[in-house]
């Protein structure tokens, strides 16, 4: 398929790049890290975004070499950021589905010289439908590393409670959908409200995301969501424009 050989191309020629959308503490307001985001600016095509990338790297056979692109560029990135800045990684059923995952990773962490402790990888619920049990060694093996695991777009699929039992997991990220009528429906706080009983219950961290208004913010701050990501306070930006952000 020709945009599969394209991608290939722009693997070598370097044309994939790499948003990274700012995290804050609720309490403090203050940058905490941020989530990389993949973009491919295609000659033809527009600009891709993560999903239909990974998509066309999956069905093109690439998507390995794509993830490791990915990571290694997003931490060679995060290594020169303030070192007290965390780098989210998005991961899919596939990179986990790798028998060598863990290992590639410790070492493209090894390579880059980010701290391992400062590295979360988010991982989506629907990615670890196959095989539990392998995914749980090899998220255990990059947890003994001390990289964070984050359950990504929790609530907007189907919640396997098992993955929380079963996974090593340090934090949910919320899905968008899960804040979006917070302000609004007693039904959605009802629903926050139970989300974050079970996560403090279970010692697990929270995140916001899609966070587009003051009042969300302040809700999923009151209610107990630790760190937030949205529209409110950033959109994902260049690599050179987070540097800037940090240091303003
Ligand atoms: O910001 P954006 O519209 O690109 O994000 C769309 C989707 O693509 C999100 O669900 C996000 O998790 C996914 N995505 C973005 N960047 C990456 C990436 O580097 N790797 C993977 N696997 N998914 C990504
Ligand atoms: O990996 P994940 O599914 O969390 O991907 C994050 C996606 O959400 C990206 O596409 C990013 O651009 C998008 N996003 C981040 N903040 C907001 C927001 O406040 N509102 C909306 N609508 N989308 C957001
Ligand atoms: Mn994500
Ligand atoms: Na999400």
């Amino acid at each position: 398929h020709p945009i599969t050989h394209d991608l290939a191309e722009a693997l070598v020629a370097d044309e994939i790049d790499l948003m990274f959308q700012p995290q804050f503490a609720s309490d403090s307001q203050a940058l905490v890290g941020a989530e990389a985001l993949v973009r491919w600016r295609h000659p033809n095509h527009g600009v891709l975004a993560g999903d239909a990338l990974v998509g066309i790297a999956q069905s093109g056979g690439m998507a390995r070499r794509l993830a490791r692109h990915i990571a290694r560029s997003a931490l060679r990135e995060a290594a020169s950021w303030p070192p007290v800045l965390r780098l989210s990684l998005n991961v899919t059923a596939m990179d986990l589905a790798d028998r060598s995952f863990a290992e590639e990773m410790l070492a493209l962490v090894a390579q880059s010289g980010f701290p391992a402790d400062r590295l979360t990888l988010e991982i989506t619920e629907q990615a670890l439908v196959a095989d539990l049990e392998r995914s749980a060694k090899r998220l255990a093996t990059l947890a003994e590393a001390g990289i964070r695991i984050a359950l990504d777009d929790f609530g907007a699929g189907f919640c396997n409670f098992r993955y929380l039992k079963t996974l090593p997991i340090d934090a949910l990220k919320l899905d968008r959908s899960m804040i979006e009528g917070v302000a609004q429906d007693k039904r959605d706080l009802a629903i926050l409200r139970g989300i974050l009983a079970m996560a403090d219950a279970l010692g697990l961290t929270v995140i916001a995301e899609g966070v587009e208004t003051d009042d969300q913010r302040l809700i999923a701050a009151r209610e107990g969501c630790a760190v937030w990501q949205g529209f409110l306070g950033a959109e994902p930006m260049a690599a050179s424009d987070f540097t800037l952000f940090a240091a303003r």
